[in-house]
């Protein structure tokens, strides 16, 4: 009976000494290690899809501004920022001594890229702002909120600095569609029931390299959905409206 209190005490100490260190100490949880082949031929394809993303993320908001041209300035600034994005982390790459694979890249955002394209021609902005500004921006922000927390220390502080330049993005589509929510409601539906699940099956498909650089797939999808509900209940559309979108990821 003796010997049994003296082993809970130790126990609770032992168990309070963990708390406290991981509650103070963040550094305490366990990074991936950044030097190995497999972080480094995981990291080589994640890389190549985050420099192609920003590059394409440039791309598009040079072709938005052609249908509105009197945000042409406003634009031209997000443009900017992605260029930034993409030096920044083609910086991180070299930092780990990885070549990324952009023809793999190239292949994994061609669907999405294709419906752009298609929207831009036809001039549907709505479209056009939904995918870029929108599932495109949603994606980065989960991808990068979720990459900081196991980053090496290069890559933590240029991806904090990228993900406060994309909530910016994800807020310029937003406050796009607000203000013409009632003119493009309908378009903006059907443009999401094609494109959220290109979004979920990128997601699906990034999964097993992302989690060899510690990133948690469940987590990923959190964070996505976080940042997709709050824009579209900013948007202005009702809790209905919003479950009818986010079930497209699903079917
Ligand atoms: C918009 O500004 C940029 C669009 C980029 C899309 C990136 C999606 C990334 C998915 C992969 C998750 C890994 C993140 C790791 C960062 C090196
Ligand atoms: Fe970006
Ligand atoms: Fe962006």
């Amino acid at each position: 009976m003796h010997n049994e209190l003296k082993i809970t005490d130790m126990q609770t100490l032992e168990s309070n000494k963990k708390t406290f260190e991981e509650s103070t100490n963040p550094i305490s949880i366990d990074l991936p290690d950044f030097t190995t082949d497999s972080y480094k031929d995981a990291y080589s394809r994640i890389n190549a899809i985050v420099i192609e993303g920003e590059q394409e993320a440039h791309d598009n908001y040079i072709s938005i501004a052609t249908l509105i041209p009197n945000e042409l300035e406003e634009l031209t600034k997000l443009a900017r920022m992605e260029m930034k994005h993409k030096k920044g982390f083609t910086a991180c790459g070299r930092n780990l001594g990885v070549e990324a694979d952009m023809e793999f890249a190239k292949k994994f955002f061609s669907k999405l890229h294709g419906n752009f394209q298609i929207a831009l021609e036809k001039g549907n902005l709505t479209t056009c702002l939904l995918i870029q500004a929108i599932l495109i921006e949603a994606f980065a922000i989960s991808a990068y909120n979720v990459y900081i927390r196991v980053a090496d220390p290069f890559a933590k502080k240029i991806t904090e600095g990228v993900v406060k330049d994309e909530y910016l993005h994800l807020n310029y589509g937003q406050e796009w569609l607000k203000e013409n929510l009632f003119t493009c409601k309908e378009e903006l539906m059907e443009a999401n029931k094609l494109n959220l699940p290109l979004i979920k099956k990128m997601l699906d498909e990034v999964a097993d390299d992302a989690s060899v650089l510690a990133m948690d797939r469940e987590e990923l999808m959190e964070e996505f959905m976080i940042a997709y509900q709050d824009t579209l209940m900013e948007i202005g559309l009702d809790n209905r409206e919003i479950a009818r979108m986010a079930m497209a990821a699903i079917v």
